[in-house]
């Protein structure tokens, strides 16, 4: 069977962000035909949308996979579940976990279920700074390349922690 390199965005801001992203890049590696290739460090990040909710916490997984785009949409929303996520009504509002596919392969996906490169990567701090820190030459189908996205972008207003938790400073 043949594998794909598929990049995941892991998001938090609800009970012990830092433990539910943690505990997420540990179940990605169970994930059936999956292995777990290399996460980025976590980052704290303000949120984008919404001001009244909580600090994000956030990563980026890269992951090797023989499941199909569709199949591993599943198992992500499996995770989710797991953890709890209440989809509430508020648009952009808080959530215990999110679990995007920011690429997967080299594959361009427009369906009901699935859009792929995910449709937010190129506005998305939280994601291209831990995107570029996998692979600082990646790029993205359609968009660009993760370097130039980055220098578009307005001033940062997230944070690497460090290891014992904090943001760096
Ligand atoms: N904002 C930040 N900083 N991090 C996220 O993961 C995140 N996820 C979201 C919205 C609500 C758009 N804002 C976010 O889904």
């Amino acid at each position: 069977m043949s594998s794909k390199n598929a990049y995941i965005g892991l998001g938090s801001n609800l009970s012990d962000p830092k433990a539910q992203v943690t505990q997420a890049l540990r179940e990605l590696d169970l994930i059936a035909d999956t292995k777990l290739i290399k996460a980025s460090s976590l980052y704290t990040s303000k949120p984008m949308g919404p001001s009244d909710q909580p600090d994000y916490i956030n990563a980026v997984a890269k992951i090797s996979t023989q499941l199909s785009a569709e199949q591993l949409l599943d198992e992500l929303q499996n995770i989710e579940h797991i953890h709890q996520r209440q989809r509430k009504s508020q648009r952009w509002g808080p959530r215990t976990l999110d679990l995007d596919i920011i690429l997967f392969g080299d594959e361009q996906i427009d369906s009901t279920r699935l859009q792929i490169p995910h449709y937010g990567v190129a506005e998305r701090e939280f994601v291209l700074i831990p995107l570029q820190e996998l692979q600082a030459d990646l790029i993205i189908p359609g968009k660009g390349s993760v370097t130039e996205l980055i220098e578009k972008l307005p001033p940062y207003r997230l944070d690497k922690l460090n290891n014992n938790g904090k943001p760096q400073s």
